[in-house]
């Protein structure tokens, strides 16, 4: 798909606050710090839009994104930072799945992962709760650069073992630095829409 407009509509905490709209939506959950805004600047060519940190815990709300007046884009704050009160942790837990669950337009959920290192159990652990939602579910496997492309292969494996990927899920190498796996992630939630 080519981009022609992509602009932050809203941070969300609540759904009263969620944009009122049917257009179809995706969203993305991950590990804190795994790419999660990146893979959103990279897919809408846009350098600073979601931000971006080194520092795990950036994205705190429901950043919703509108894409050529057509789709949104949701980013979704990382789960697995050690940092994070049991409380907090709570209120994570609780806004995701108020969100996940009553959100209409939902089409799918971009789940990503770090190829380098196999999946952990928060990513097994959110995995599963979206099949057992019954939440469509596309595995970017995120920061294909740092893997020499003759090992790609031999690491997507393992990304598919330790998730249990159910033969229907779509899985793509991706690397928010190369533009690796762009077209292919766009194709396939195209296919959703
Ligand atoms: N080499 C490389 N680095 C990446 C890639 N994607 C993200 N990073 C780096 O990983 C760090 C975290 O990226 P973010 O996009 O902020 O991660 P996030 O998942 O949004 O993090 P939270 O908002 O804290 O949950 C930054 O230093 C990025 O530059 C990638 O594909 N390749
Ligand atoms: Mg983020």
């Amino acid at each position: 798909m080519k981009v022609v407009s992509s602009d932050i509509v809203i941070s969300a905490v609540r759904p009263a606050q969620y944009p009122e709209t049917d257009l179809p939506e995706f969203a993305l959950a991950g590990r804190s710090n795994v790419g999660k805004s990146s893979f959103i600047n990279k897919m809408l060519n846009r350098k600073g839009l979601a931000r971006i940190s080194s520092k795990p815990g950036k994205t705190q709300t429901l950043n919703f994104y509108l894409i050529n007046e057509i789709l949104h884009f949701v980013d979704v704050p990382g789960y697995g930072y050690a940092k994070v009160s049991k409380s907090e942790r709570a209120a994570w837990g609780k806004m995701i799945e108020t969100y996940i669950t009553s959100r209409e337009q939902l089409r799918a959920v971009v789940l990503i992962v770090d190829l380098r290192h196999p999946p952990t159990q928060d990513d097994v652990m959110m995995y599963d709760f979206l099949k057992h939602y019954d939440i469509p579910c596309i595995v970017i496997a995120t920061k294909a650069d740092k893997i020499p492309r003759g090992k790609w292969q031999k690491y997507l494996k393992v990304t598919k073992e330790t998730l249990d990927l159910d033969e229907n899920d779509q899985i793509v190498l991706f690397s928010s630095e190369t533009g690796e796996g762009k077209d292919k992630a766009w194709s396939i939630l195209q296919s959703f829409m």
